[in-house]
C-alpha cells in the first residue's frame, strides 16, 4: 500500500460521496450538453483524482494499483464520462511518463499533470492501425540540430480536444514492426499539431475524441521519452496493461450500479400485483448480475495486488479486461430487461448506462485482442 490505510479510507469515502452527492445528480446535464462544467472539474481536481497514480514525489497521491482500481469502482458508479475525464491523467496519458520519462521529463511534466492543471492523452491509434498497433506510420525524422519532425494522423483520441500533453508513438527508424517504434512527449502547441472536430460518438457524452494531425510537428530533442529510440511500443504495451485493470474496475463500478437501479427499479414497478421484483425470473437475472460482478471485482482485487508486489500482470490485466468489460456489457442488457420499455426510453439511467458500456469492449484493446493476449502469454508462461 502507498498511502496508510486511514488516509486511504478517508479518500475512498470522500469519493464516494462525491460521486453520490455531485457527480451522480450531474449525469443527465453532461450528457445532455456534451461537456462537464467547470465547478465538477475543479471538484475533481480538488479531491486529488487526477494525480491518483502519480508518485507523491511529482505532487500525486501516488496510490499503489489495488487502492486505484477501490477508487475506480467507486468513480465507475457514476457516468463513464467522469471517470474519462480524469482517466488519462491517472492511466494512458501520464503513466508512460512515470514508467520510462527521465528524471528531468518528469520534472517538467507530472506535477501539472497529477494537479489536473495539464490534461494528458494517448495517441498510439491511427486510421489504419487499431488493434495491429505495431503497424502504426506516424513518422518522426530527427533533424540536422536534433529536433524531431512528426507527420502522421492519431484517431479517436481520448481527451484530445482537452489536451496539453500529447504521448505519441511514431516510427523513428524502417525496422519493421514495433521495434522501429518511439514515443514523444508532444506539448498541444507545438507548431505542425492541430486537431479534428470531436468525434460524434454512440454514448459517453461529456467525454471527447478527436483526431490529432502531426503535420511537419517539430518537436526539441528531448521531447523522446525516455530519451531512447525503439522503446515507444513496449512501453505502450506497459501503460496498457496497467490501463486495462484500471477499465477493468470501472466496469465493475458502472455493473455495481446498473443492479442498483434494476432493484430500485424491480421493488416499486408493479404488474400482476406483485413489485416485480418478487417475480423470480426477474431475481435470476438480478442473480447472475450480482454474481458476475462479485467474480469481476474479485479479479480486478487479486491482479491489482499482484501488480502491486511486483508480477508481470499482462495475462491478468487482459483476463480482467475481457471479463468485466464482457459482463457489464450482460448486466446492463438485463437491467433493460428488467425495466421492459421504460429501459428503452432515455428518462431512465439505463438507456444511457447501456450505451455507454458498450464502449468498454472496444477501447485500451478489443476483447479479441484480450484473447489473443490471454492465450499467448498462457503458451509463453508454458515454454
Ligand atoms: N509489456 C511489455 N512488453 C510487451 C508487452 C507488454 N504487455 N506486450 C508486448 N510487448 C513487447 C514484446 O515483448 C515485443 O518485444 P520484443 O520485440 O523485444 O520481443 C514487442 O512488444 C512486440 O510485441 P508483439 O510481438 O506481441 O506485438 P504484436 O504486434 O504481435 O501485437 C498486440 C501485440 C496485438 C497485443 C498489440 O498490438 C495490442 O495490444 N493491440 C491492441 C492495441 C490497443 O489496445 N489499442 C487501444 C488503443 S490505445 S487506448
Amino acid at each position: 500500500m502507498a498511502v496508510d490505510g486511514d488516509t486511504f479510507a478517508m479518500l475512498r469515502e470522500a469519493v464516494r460521496r462525491f460521486v453520490d452527492e455531485r457527480l451522480i445528480p450531474a449525469e443527465r446535464r453532461v450528457a445532455e450538453e456534451d461537456r462537464i462544467g467547470p465547478e465538477l472539474i475543479a471538484e475533481m481536481r480538488a479531491l486529488g483524482l487526477y494525480g491518483l497514480s502519480i508518485p507523491e514525489a511529482w505532487g500525486g497521491l501516488g496510490l499503489g494499483m489495488a487502492e486505484e482500481v477501490e477508487i475506480a469502482m467507486e468513480l465507475g458508479r457514476a457516468a463513464p464520462a467522469f471517470r474519462s475525464a480524469v482517466g488519462t491523467n491517472i492511466g494512458i496519458g501520464s503513466q508512460a511518463l512515470v514508467l520510462a520519462g527521465t528524471e528531468a521529463q518528469r520534472r517538467r511534466w507530472l506535477p501539472g499533470l497529477a494537479s489536473g492543471e495539464i490534461v494528458g492523452s494517448f495517441c498510439l491509434t491511427e486510421p489504419d492501425a487499431g488493434s495491429d498497433a505495431a503497424s502504426l506510420r506516424t513518422r518522426a525524422v530527427r533533424r540536422p540540430d536534433g529536433a524531431w519532425v512528426l507527420d502522421g494522423t492519431k484517431r479517436y483520441i481520448t481527451n484530445a480536444p482537452e489536451a496539453g500533453l500529447f504521448t505519441v508513438m511514431a516510427r523513428t527508424s524502417e525496422a519493421p514492426g514495433a521495434a522501429g517504434i518511439s514515443c514523444f512527449l508532444v506539448e498541444r502547441d507545438a507548431p505542425g499539431l492541430s486537431l479534428g472536430r470531436p468525434d460524434r460518438k454512440m454514448g459517453q457524452q461529456g467525454a471527447h475524441t478527436c483526431d490529432v494531425i502531426l503535420d511537419g510537428c517539430v518537436v526539441p530533442a528531448d521531447a523522446l521519452l525516455g530519451e531512447r529510440e525503439g522503446e515507444g511500443f513496449r512501453v505502450a504495451m506497459r501503460v496498457l496493461d496497467k490501463g486495462r485493470l484500471h477499465i477493468a474496475a470501472v466496469c465493475v463500478g458502472a455493473a455495481t450500479r446498473l443492479i442498483d437501479e434494476a432493484v430500485a427499479y424491480g421493488r416499486t414497478r408493479r404488474q400482476f400485483g406483485r413489485p416485480i421484483a418478487e417475480f423470480q425470473l426477474v431475481q435470476a437475472m438480478l442473480a447472475d448480475s450480482y454474481a458476475e460482478t462479485y467474480a469481476a471485482r474479485t479479479m480486478v482485487r487479486d491482479a491489482a495486488r499482484r501488480r502491486d508486489a511486483g508480477e508481470t500482470v499482462t495475462l491478468e490485466a487482459s483476463a480482467c479486461k475481457m471479463f468485466a468489460s464482457e459482463m457489464v456489457g450482460r448486466v446492463a442488457d438485463r437491467a433493460v430487461q428488467i425495466h421492459g420499455g421504460a429501459g428503452y426510453m432515455a428518462e431512465y439511467e439505463v438507456e444511457r448506462f447501456f450505451r455507454d458500456v458498450r464502449l468498454f469492449r472496444l477501447y485500451e484493446g478489443t476483447t479479441q485482442i484480450q484473447q489473443l493476449v490471454i492465450a499467448r502469454e498462457l503458451i509463453k508462461r508454458a515454454g
